[in-house]
């Protein structure tokens, strides 16, 4: 008998699958290549009590990844809205959230900028401050504690398929505990007891809020390669540059230092913010990669 279900976690090969009758797998692909993503939305075959085998692969909507020059990671499929989660403390990559805004362009998928620990208030005006180029072309932001207080999200959470995505230590299985009843995410606090290592999330782990809402944790990134990306959706990823393209004096500029390239005499003109040209360019590969 077979049955469709969601991935709610992937863990190297080995799948959980909630089915949609309500029960919880264990699954294994049944193809060597065949990589499921947590929220991909998969057939399986019972071969036991609560294991199975997964046999077919629905379309997807949507695939979040992330790749170098050698390999792919998959992030999370089929989700519709990607928060992205920054802290007053620790620092966070300005250069990163770049990265993860052109993945989530390039999918079509809504972003939304989270600023946790505010709390913290000796670093607040600072981090404000970091990401005020990102406010400034419109991407919705939302200071929090989720320590304290999350329920400035919770109205963006409705209908959608969420996940959370940021560096280590910004808080983000905090923030899915409070915003899940019983989710009980390992946070820094539980993994320093377990020692395990400076990662305290491991795999990305999908939530239902309910019928048709549900928000996905995933493990701290410190990278987010775009090598998959054409150079044309590069420069697409980046919202500002948009009314520009096709005006540089070359049709094929790079952006750099060309004679007449409208990119850049729009960051000349301080139109487009310095720092994000500056994303733009270690994103390209003009430069070795900068924090
Ligand atoms: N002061 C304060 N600390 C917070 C807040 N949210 C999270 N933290 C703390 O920040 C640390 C990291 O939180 P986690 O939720 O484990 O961070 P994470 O983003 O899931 O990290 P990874 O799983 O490694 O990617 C923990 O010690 C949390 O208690 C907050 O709103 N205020
Ligand atoms: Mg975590
Ligand atoms: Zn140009």
């Amino acid at each position: 008998m077979s049955l469709e279900g969601t991935v709610v976690a992937a863990h190297g090969r080995h799948y959980e699958v909630i089915t949609d009758d309500g029960r919880r797998w264990r699954a294994v692909p049944r193809g060597k290549k065949s990589l499921c993503a947590c929220g991909d939305r998969v057939v399986i075959e019972a071969t036991g009590d609560d294991g199975a085998l997964i046999i077919a692969h629905l379309p997807r909507r949507s695939l979040l990844y992330r790749s170098d020059q050698w390999k792919q990671k998959l992030i999370a499929a089929n989700t519709d809205q990607i928060v992205l989660v920054t802290a007053t403390e620790p620092a966070f990559s300005a250069e990163l959230l770049s990265r993860a805004l052109v993945a989530a362009e390039h999918e079509g998928i809504r972003a939304v900028i989270v600023l946790n620990k505010c709390d913290l208030t000796a670093a607040l005006a600072a981090a404000r401050e970091r990401l005020r180029p990102f406010t400034a072309l419109g991407y919705p932001m939302l200071e929090l504690s989720a320590h304290r207080d999350t329920s400035a999200l919770t109205p963006w959470l409705a209908g959608r398929t969420t996940i959370l995505v940021g560096q280590s230590g910004m808080g983000k299985s905090t923030l899915i505990n409070a915003l899940v009843p019983g989710a009980r995410a390992a946070t820094r606090e539980i993994s320093s007891a377990l020692d395990s290592g400076k990662h305290t999330t491991t795999h990305a782990t999908l939530y239902s809020l309910d019928e048709d809402t549900a928000i996905i944790d995933s493990p701290g990134l410190q990278e987010f390669g775009l090598a998959h990306l054409s150079f044309g959706e590069i420069e697409h990823g980046f919202p500002e540059f948009r009314p520009t393209l096709g005006q540089c004096r070359f049709h094929d500029c790079r952006h750099a230092a060309e004679p007449g390239c409208a990119v850049k005499a729009r960051v000349d003109a301080g139109a487009i913010e310095a720092h994000r040209y500056a994303h733009f360019r270690a994103i390209v590969g003009l430069e070795d990669k900068k924090s």
